[in-house]
């Protein structure tokens, strides 16, 4: 046996246990190892949707569109001016209220993932127009709450990027939402407010949106990346968050090396009668598993 390997067997459980919410251990090699974990798949770790039909994130034709503004909000946890792209619905009106979704971004990404890389407002879009989606606002912060919160250049799995990442629970609460809430017309209450994210993004999702049950109902974590939180710490409550949680949707690909915390995740919640989707599809740690799920995640929100 190489030794690398040998080497990976034997600190693999340390690597996770270091790995769990830890910013100050975060390093490229450690990425590299948890990256190239192997993949053991139990018997529910399976499907629970197909993929998406294609042309699922092809823009429709027709004029109606949704649209994505630039907001800036003043935030005291980085000292900054902050960005967030923020999608508005087809036939968008203040004369009503909408739901919203916050959407968060992986480690190497910024406000602009979810819509460049995964096409997020595209999605969404056409799942509103042909009547599949409740019309929402979509918001797509940078979740790298840093006074410089651009993306590294070269390494992104340093300790200073992660903690970032741990930092932006207070920026989300203090300053994004109200900030949110004070420019557009929407619902201020947690049936109305869901989070989701990606990779660093669903691991936010995982470690925010499980605290902060009073905040939102709908949650949903896409290819969770270590920095989310054992689960024991995450769901301390499991009947809380049975009585609170309108939707707990995890996935991740059966070819993504990420895959043993979503799956620490997913068997603590089946293990405590936690309701919640697991869907284990066909991909690795990238946008088309990204744009399959918020497909499915989008059309079950707000209802
Ligand atoms: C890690 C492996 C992956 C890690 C973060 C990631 C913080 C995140 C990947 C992504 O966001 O795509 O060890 O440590």
């Amino acid at each position: 046996m190489k030794r690398s390997l040998i080497a990976l067997l034997l600190f693999a459980p340390v690597i996770a246990l270091h790995a769990q919410g830890k910013p100050a251990d975060v390093s490229a090699e450690r990425a590299r190892a948890i990256f190239a974990r192997p993949i053991v798949l139990a018997p529910d770790d399976i499907r629970a949707f197909p993929d998406a039909p294609a042309g699922y994130r092809t823009p429709q034709a027709g004029s109606s569109h949704g649209r994505i503004e630039v907001l800036e909000y003043d935030s005291r946890v980085t000292g900054t001016r902050r960005k967030a792209n923020v999608f508005l619905p087809p036939g968008y009106s203040t004369a009503r209220k909408y739901p919203v979704l916050y959407l968060l971004h992986g480690i190497g990404g910024n406000q602009d993932e979810w819509r460049s890389y995964v096409k997020a407002d595209v999605i969404v879009d056409n799942l509103i127009l042909e009547g599949k989606a409740v019309p929402m606002i979509v918001v797509m912060p940078n979740g790298r709450a840093l006074p410089d919160d651009s993306v590294p250049k070269g390494n992104v799995f340093t300790p200073e990027n992660s903690a970032g990442f741990a930092k932006f629970e207070r920026d989300l609460l203090d300053h994004l939402i109200p900030a949110v809430e004070a420019k557009y017309p929407i619902y201020n209450d947690r049936e109305h407010r869901a989070l989701a994210g990606l990779s660093m993004g669903g691991g936010q999702t995982f470690d925010f949106g499980l605290a902060h049950l009073d905040t939102f109902a709908w949650l949903g974590a896409f290819s969770a990346a270590p920095n989310t939180k054992a689960p024991e710490v995450l769901i301390p409550d499991p009947a809380a968050a049975r009585a609170e949680l309108k939707l707990l949707y995890v996935s991740c690909g059966n070819k993504d090396g990420l895959i043993s915390i979503s799956q620490g995740v997913h068997r603590y919640l089946r293990d405590h009668n936690v309701p919640h989707i697991w869907n284990v599809d066909d991909a690795g740690h990238d946008g088309n598993t990204w744009g399959n799920n918020l497909w499915h995640f989008s059309q079950l929100i707000f209802r």
